[in-house]
């Protein structure tokens, strides 16, 4: 019996030395080789044929849901495509931006992809990627620059059309009605602010009855809206009959002054705006919000296309539009349940 044991024993003992030698080389980032030593590969090693497409992405920042459900949506579609994303979040400052894409430059990437936040200052970084042959594809919003070949193309919409869509909303709103219009502009300088300003201004412009009396940026952040909203209230008060918001978000930040003042918003007062992310359609539908216009962020794959033809060297046409429309309180309830972001 003594012997028995014993004999156990040691078979035990080597098990469990033996278990423990192949735990360590179990594990599954660790694959044995014929010379007995270990190499350690990554658990999910990628071996695809040809380079990975090398993109620099400048992001203006995250102020409002429309960029954030851009930056996703772009984010998502690099991954899918096995593409090596390199973001930058520039809080909306341009000088970030301007730092990011030295960068890019710097590590050499194949494309660079900008949002630009502002319209102007972009000429000598622009200038830098174009000498480093490297090409740069704009998202969303456009710039003013002397030589248009310093950018590829821009993926993005009209911003004049969409003000001049939510201005012939609200004139075929109220007819032949008073309208004393609050507007609250989004960022200082950038094109959504200056074409959507331009185009609410084109529709309204045969109806005197249609009048802008304040007009100020709440730089497309809720918050700031609210802020600028609650002073437009404390100095027009009753005078205040619509809300032109060039985004969503400072929509939201209106209502939300509104409601604090005792005021009925879209009703008492109506409020149109910009962007169609999925908090404009619940304000619809709560009847707070009257109308938005809709301005997609899913711009990666169009994005990709195009830094994929640029890096071909394949002719682009300078802006590379999406479709869009406006949507009312009448539609929300049934088309909320397909908004896509
Ligand atoms: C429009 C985009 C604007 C959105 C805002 O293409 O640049 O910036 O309308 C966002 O919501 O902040």
């Amino acid at each position: 019996m003594r012997l028995f044991a014993k004999g156990f024993l040691i078979a035990a003992a080597l098990c469990v030395a033996l278990f423990a030698v192949q735990g360590c080389s179990q594990n599954p980032s660790t694959t044995s080789t014929t010379s007995g030593t270990t190499a350690t590969t990554p658990a999910s090693t990628t071996s695809q044929p040809g380079k990975k497409l090398v993109v620099g992405f400048s992001q203006i920042g995250s102020e409002s849901d429309w960029r954030r459900a851009h930056t996703k949506n772009i984010q998502e579609e690099a991954a899918k495509r096995g593409i090596d994303l390199r973001f930058s979040d520039a809080q909306q400052k341009q000088e970030n931006q301007i730092k990011a894409i030295k960068n890019f430059i710097a590590q050499k990437v194949d494309a660079i992809i900008l949002a630009p936040v502002v319209e102007t200052g972009w000429e000598p970084v622009l200038r830098d990627a174009q000498r480093a042959h490297i090409p740069v594809i704009l998202s969303d919003r456009g710039v003013k620059v002397s030589d248009p070949n310093l950018y590829v193309t821009l993926v993005g919409p009209d911003f004049v059309e969409e003000g001049r869509m939510a201005g012939n909303w609200l004139v075929n709103k109220v007819g032949n009605k008073k309208c004393n219009i609050v507007e609250l502009q989004g960022t200082a300088g950038s094109a959504p602010a200056i074409d959507r300003k331009a185009g609410f201004e084109q529709a309204i412009k045969s109806h005197p009855n249609l009048k802008i009396i304040k007009s100020q940026t709440g730089d497309f952040k809720r918050v700031t809206g609210q802020q600028v909203m609650d002073a437009f209230i404390a100095s027009e008060g009753k005078n205040i009959n619509a809300v032109y918001a060039h985004n969503d978000d400072m929509a939201l930040g209106a209502i939300q002054s509104l409601e604090a003042a005792g005021i009925k918003p879209g009703k008492d007062v109506l409020l149109v705006s910009v962007d169609g992310v999925k908090a404009a359609f619940e304000a619809m539908i709560a009847g707070k919000l009257n109308a938005t216009v809709e301005c997609s962020p899913l711009l990666g794959p169009a994005l990709f296309d195009a830094c994929d033809k640029a890096v071909k060297g394949i002719k682009q046409p300078k802006q590379i539009p999406n479709k869009e429309q406006c949507f009312d309180q009448s539609v929300a309830p049934q088309t909320i349940g397909s908004r896509k972001y």
